[in-house]
């Protein structure tokens, strides 16, 4: 690059720096908070970083509420039971499909009630006078039309504040209807995020529907994955290859999974965990109650899966598996190299940045490892502590008020179903060196002088872009937009807007390809919003550099274009 091309460009900032560039603009109660939440990555010496707290108000959050974490992640995909949203008609209606956790209806009596938004659709008279009436009669008038094998209820925020007992309704209604009917209270405000409702959905789903029916396993090698949600069809992709290897799958919580299987799902050899924040209760929970030990799995990049494979192979110790594994891992690489390998050679070195839930912006960055790509800034939008530095920390996390409002079930041993057999093969396999129980957190994983952001803000995502410039985001909906309009192509990593499957080795080969392509088309250079023109419509220099970029790259590739068209 000449002087000239580079005139313009902003001072290539370290990661302090672009973490005080992005402080500057707050006052500074807000500065000193949002810096425990923006930590300069260490790994070889894990930096504490601050996580799960309020948001401030004023700041534009990511983030959604209780209600979504427990009716619309955890408990909603659930397909053959009837979901109640006791509230005002907007929160049953906006949680209502805009997940893409899928489902497929296949065997004869199968029943799929996702397409429906079930609501108490409260009014006035209701947050008056209260709304248990209108509860009972709803499900009553649900139970009717439907007879479904049981009925979930859902508190929202004027529920809590008004004091509507939904548990007692629904104590009621069982009795009177004859099947199970349980209910949350998931009152969005009720903590500081999405958060607090996966750990209240666990709680019900563990109380209420886990243990129900104890047909045992005949199959040798079984397990359950905890932590996915089907989205895009991720669970379907991974119980195929799963079922390639040889190994059956009681239930998935809960990505297309049916109430029976739920009931299940207790007699399984083993857990493993997808998405650590939404479901690590259940498995600590089922752990202490029958026995079941689980370990920490990640079936995003293909490298990933296949040492997730190789982890289930060596916990069942069955040398036909562990080859059968192996097996299909030659195949499923194999059939992937030549993507992997074409999509490397054009996206090697490019820089990505990822701001997603509680998960994803830990496994996603396997993706991008796969093709030779960097990620220069991540963080989750409410994940914990143990989440970013591991869950070597969890002593030490302080619980606040906010945390102390969700409920920790005492659970025990229990006399009948407890698997003593399970934890001497657990003990006997750490004495050997394979670790349970394990989730070593996003920061293990990022390079040195990265930088981890918390709950990232719109104004922190527009400054990244301005002055680090990453190549790709992967974010959610809220923001996508904003950055599309700055010029940089978003992956929404939330509902994969109309992609996916991303998981095991078919999904990656999706991956690799759609991030390729976002990467090079031309669509990004066209854009300049009006904020970027000055007054006589060029664009502001601010700007200038990326834009630059990417008319170079214009005109190479109109000149390749045109050569074509002449040959
Ligand atoms: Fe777990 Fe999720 Fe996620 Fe999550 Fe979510 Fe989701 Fe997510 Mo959106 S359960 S924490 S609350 S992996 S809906 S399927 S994509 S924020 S990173």
């Amino acid at each position: 690059m000449t002087t000239e091309e580079t005139s313009c460009e902003p001072p290539e900032l370290t990661a302090e720096q672009l973490k005080e560039e992005m402080l500057k603009a707050y006052p500074s109660k807000t500065a000193k908070k949002r810096a425990k939440q923006m930590i300069v990555n260490d790994p070889d010496a894990i930096p504490e970083i601050g996580a799960n707290s309020r948001t401030v108000p004023g700041l534009i959050t990511q983030r959604g509420c209780t209600y979504a974490g427990c009716r619309g992640v955890v408990i909603g995909p659930i397909h053959d039971i009837l979901h109640i949203t006791h509230g005002p008609i907007g929160c049953g209606y906006y949680s209502w499909l805009t997940r893409r956790n899928m489902v497929k209806a296949v065997n004869e009596g199968d029943t799929n009630y996702l397409q429906y938004a079930m609501s108490t659709d409260m009014m006035e008279e209701q947050i008056v006078f209260g709304g248990e009436k209108k509860l009972k009669q709803a499900i009553q008038e649900a139970y009717d039309i439907f007879k479904p094998k049981a009925i979930s209820i859902y508190a929202t925020c004027p529920v809590g504040l008004i004091g509507d007992d939904v548990h007692a309704v629904a104590r009621e209604m069982k009795e009177i209807l004859g099947i199970n009917v349980f209910a949350f209270s998931c009152e969005g405000y009720r903590g500081v995020s999405q958060s607090a409702g996966h750990h209240i959905a666990n709680n019900g789903v563990f109380k209420h529907i886990v243990g129900l029916d104890d047909t045992p396993q005949v199959h040798p090698f079984t397990i359950n994955v905890l932590g996915e949600y089907n989205i895009g069809g991720d669970a379907w992709e991974i119980d195929t290859l799963l079922r390639k290897c040889g190994i059956h799958v009681v239930s998935t919580l809960s990505g297309d999974v049916n109430y029976e299987q739920i009931k299940n799902a207790h007699t399984a050899h083993l857990n493993t965990i997808m998405c650590h924040r939404s479901i690590n209760y259940m498995a600590e929970m089922m752990e202490k109650k029958y026995g079941i030990p689980w370990i920490k799995v990640n079936f995003i990049g293909a490298d990933q899966s296949a040492k997730s494979l190789r982890k289930i192979g060596a916990f069942f110790e069955s040398k036909e598996l562990k080859d059968r594994i192996e097996e299909v891992i030659a195949q499923e690489m194999a059939a992937l190299k030549p993507i992997r390998d074409r999509v490397t050679a054009r996206c090697q070195g490019k820089k990505a940045a990822l701001f997603v839930g509680g998960s994803r912006a830990h496994h996603y960055q396997d993706l991008f490892k796969d093709i030779g790509m960097e990620v220069i800034s991540a963080g989750y939008e409410f994940a914990h502590r143990d989440d970013y530095e591991g869950r070597s920390v969890l002593p030490n996390i302080k619980v606040d008020a906010d945390s102390r409002n969700i409920e920790e079930l005492t659970v025990e041993e229990d006399p009948q179903r407890f698997r003593s057999d399970f934890v001497e093969k657990k003990k006997r396999l750490e004495s050997e060196g394979f670790s349970f129980s394990d989730y070593h957190g996003m920061m293990t994983e990022m390079k040195k002088s990265t930088l981890v952001i918390d709950d990232i803000s719109h104004h922190e995502i527009e400054k990244l872009i301005k002055l680090w410039k990453p190549d790709i985001i992967g974010s959610g909906i809220k923001d996508k937009f904003v950055i599309e309009k700055m010029g940089i192509p978003c992956k929404q990593l939330h509902s994969y807007d109309y992609g996916g499957p991303y998981s095991v080795f078919t999904g990656a080969a999706n991956f690799y390809e759609e991030i390729d392509r976002m990467l090079h088309t031309k669509v990004w250079s066209f854009v300049v919003p009006p904020w970027q023109k000055e007054a006589n419509g060029s664009a502001r220099p601010y700007y200038a550099p990326i834009k630059k970029e990417r008319e170079k790259e214009n005109t190479a590739w109109k000149k390749t274009a045109e050569a074509s068209e002449e040959a």
